[in-house]
């Protein structure tokens, strides 16, 4: 194949979701730089490098919301670009070693943030996300006796998946519809959820409805745990930046909505939730409070380089 069809390909498997969730579509975009990169027949490395941005341009182009993605994408693409087969060897070495450090990133948050989960407890997931699966499996295979909730997650359902992905762990799960977290928030002991982006002052950008439930667990005096790789922190929010909140089609929700002439569906895929309502984040290198979000990115992510871009 081509390589910019393979870059387009894994683009639309992006922009589509059937590739989804912040930790997956950074590998995916990772690994595609890899392939790209290996097959990039190229005489100069100024051609090489203007080759690389461009890819990378499409990859980025899929989903606005996700800093796993940009983050990804400039940890892969961060070399010296000497002559082409260096930096060539450069982006791939960065590619498996971002994909590597990441699936290991997602082993240590379940070590880290099963630690706070209490044998007999009551789970509530959100969405579907691996990092918030591994708090529950690690605590499962551990051998605390847990119960998840898990929401239906609307309009995409993702929380189908999860019910699948914890079916075969073997961990009894109840399925509610979204609009039912306040009526079981006082059976839940604690909530964990993923991270599409954690701000630079502690607030977290996840799946829409993840707000109301943080809403609801801080009512109810519930604990609510984020569990979010290193690379989730956005160091564009240091230099002032919102994160943008992707608004997806209107059928996704009303499907046949073109029927219809007064009415318009709104879609944002993801909400914010105050940093107030998060008792802990679970990253790989530690369950810190929200607060340290803005060492996090200093430290790990060297956000003065986003000042350059
Ligand atoms: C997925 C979602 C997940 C995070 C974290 O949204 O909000 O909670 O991406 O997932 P979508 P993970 O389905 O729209 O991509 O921990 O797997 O990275």
């Amino acid at each position: 194949m081509n390589p910019t069809d393979q870059v387009k390909e894994t683009a639309q498997k992006i922009r589509s979701m059937e590739i989804r969730g912040a930790g997956r579509i950074a590998i995916a975009a990772a690994a595609s730089l890899k392939e790209f990169a290996l097959a990039l027949d190229v005489d100069s490395v100024e051609e090489f490098d203007s080759e690389i941005r461009r890819a990378a341009g499409i990859l980025l182009d899929t989903r606005p919301t996700a800093v796993s993605l940009s983050n990804a994408i400039r940890m892969v693409t961060r070399y010296e670009p000497s002559d082409v087969e260096a930096a060539r060897q450069a982006i791939i070495a960065n590619a498996d070693s971002f994909i590597d450090s990441s699936q290991k990133a997602v082993e240590r948050i379940g070590k880290i943030g099963s630690r706070r989960v209490s044998d007999g407890d009551t789970i509530l997931t959100h969405c579907n996300s691996l990092a918030a699966l591994s708090v529950i499996s690690t605590a499962h295979r551990s051998g605390k006796k847990i119960r998840v909730i898990a929401t239906e997650s609307r309009p995409r359902y993702q929380g189908i998946t999860t019910i699948g992905m914890l079916e075969e762990l073997g961990i009894p799960t109840e399925l509610i519809v979204d609009s039912a977290v306040r009526s079981v928030m006082n059976d839940v002991d604690l909530v964990v959820v993923g991270a599409d982006v954690i701000t630079a002052s502690g607030s977290l950008v996840n799946k829409i409805g993840t707000a109301q439930i943080a809403l609801c667990a801080h009512e109810a005096r519930t604990s609510f745990m984020v569990a979010a790789e290193t690379y989730k922190f956005s160091p564009r929010t240091i230099l002032g930046e919102m994160v943008t909140i992707e608004e997806r089609g209107a059928e996704e929700v009303l499907p046949g909505i073109s029927k219809y002439k007064c009415i318009r569906v709104r879609n944002p895929a993801f909400d914010v939730t105050p940093h107030s309502y998060i008792d802990v984040i679970c990253t790989e290198v530690g369950a810190i409070p929200p607060e340290m979000s803005y060492l996090i990115i200093k430290e790990r992510l060297g956000w003065e380089l986003e000042e350059e871009s």
